[in-house]
């Protein structure tokens, strides 16, 4: 991919560089360091017009619509919490797979006892699913390990995403809600969309390609 113009990707470290590297590769950019072992936040790539920035994976969306990075790869999961503004999310990569689901201990009291208190990373969605369920909830917000908060009396509830389902089942839970299916997607800038047309279509189309080829 020749390019004219600077390209600046946002990617978190793990599963979703891992997932996003093969596609990338698609389109001719492969990283020059590996974030898991190099301190580097800002990676050279093997194109000399494209560089990451490796960053918190809830930061991608707000680096993107800042403009610090003009593309992004974040899960539906951020992207619901974050809202979208100043984005524009023109590919599900599908890659990183989950979902987002209420989960509790089997012996959960039904809705209508008394409000319930659900403990989540993920305030809004979690509003949004039980407002439109017209079900009182009382949300507490938390930054990580919510299958906790059920075995502690912090939580009756969790809203938190199941891949496999063996955490929950570790911590003695059951998934009692399916809230929605989340994948990894291509996030762009607004203004890099208009300023650097050319080569934002040129890298997505390859992206797109990829993506086509992975799923065929
Ligand atoms: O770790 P950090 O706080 O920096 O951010 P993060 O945890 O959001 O990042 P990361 O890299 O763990 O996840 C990035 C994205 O991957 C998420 O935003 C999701 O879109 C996607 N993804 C896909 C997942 C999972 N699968 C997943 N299983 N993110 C997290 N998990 C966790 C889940 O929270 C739970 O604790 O894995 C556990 C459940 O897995 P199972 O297989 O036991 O059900
Ligand atoms: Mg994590």
């Amino acid at each position: 991919m020749n390019l004219t113009v600077p390209l600046t990707i946002a990617l978190s470290k793990g599963r979703i560089f891992d997932q996003t590297l093969p596609l990338l590769a698609h389109a001719g950019i492969e990283p020059l360091d590996d974030p898991e072992t190099s301190r580097k936040l800002i990676l050279e790539t093997s194109n000399p017009m494209v560089k990451f920035v490796i960053i918190r994976a809830s930061d991608v969306p707000t680096y993107v619509q800042y403009g610090a990075a003009d593309l992004g790869v974040a899960g539906k999961d951020v992207l619901l919490e974050h809202g979208g503004e100043g984005l524009y999310e023109p590919l599900d990569l599908g890659i990183a797979r989950c979902r987002l689901m209420v989960a509790g201990r089997p012996e959960t009291p039904e809705p209508g006892t008394r409000r319930l208190r659900i403990a989540t990373k993920y305030v809004h969605s979690a509003e949004r699913h039980f407002a439109a369920k017209g079900q009182q909830v009382e949300i507490i917000k938390l930054y990580g390990s919510m299958e906790l908060a059920p075995l502690v009396g912090l939580a009756d509830l969790i809203v938190d995403l199941v891949e496999s389902g063996n955490t929950l089942k570790a911590n003695g839970l059951v998934p009692l809600e399916h809230i929605a299916d989340i994948s990894s997607r291509l996030v762009v800038n607004k203004a890099s969309w208009k300023m650097k047309h050319e080569a934002v279509t040129t890298l997505l189309e390859l992206l797109r390609e990829a993506v086509t080829e992975r799923q065929a």
